[in-house]
């Protein structure tokens, strides 16, 4: 049973429902398995020639155990990483979430710009506005399951047009 520590607190952001109701869209996409729903992964697109890019999602999980998302792959990316961001002194840094990302029964958890992400290193493919690119989540019960990332403009703070 993994106890949540001082380093999920950043992460997790506990949200309502009305929240989703309020960013619902019909472009918006979701992803079931078990007890979990996966909305809309999206991924900005990266600037420039980088190789680096962060990627984002909301998990809900509506069972009640808590489940963990302990590995993500995405086509064309060696390395792909769960980053927490945390202040030391004055600098904001980030950090790898090594024990994975709890998702606690009955809760919510947010990935989105300023907070916790999905790393992306080494990208080799230039990824076009609008794209889905393949990938996979794994969760410690839940399992393993496909799911697409819709790559979005590069300043973009949430995948939804307006
Ligand atoms: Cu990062």
């Amino acid at each position: 049973m993994m106890k949540p520590s001082s380093q999920f607190v950043f992460a997790v952001l506990l949200t309502a429902g009305a929240f989703f109701a309020a960013v619902s869209d019909a472009r918006a996409h979701e992803i079931k398995i078990g007890k979990l729903v996966i909305h809309h992964p999206w991924i900005r697109q990266p600037i420039g020639a980088a190789d680096v890019a962060s990627a984002y999602t909301t998990i809900d999980n509506t069972g009640s155990t808590n489940d963990v998302l302990i590995k993500i792959t995405i086509e064309n990316v060696p390395t792909v990483q769960i980053h927490e961001m945390m202040m030391q002194g004055d600098v904001m840094k980030m950090t790898e979430m090594a024990k994975g990302l709890m998702i606690p029964a009955g809760k919510s958890v947010e990935l989105k710009p300023k907070t916790s992400h999905i790393m992306l290193m080494g990208i080799k493919s230039a990824y076009m506005l609008g794209e889905q690119v393949k990938g996979t989540m794994e969760f410690a019960k839940a399992g393993k399951v496909d799911v697409d990332f819709e790559v979005v403009e590069p300043g973009a703070e949430t995948p939804m047009k307006h």
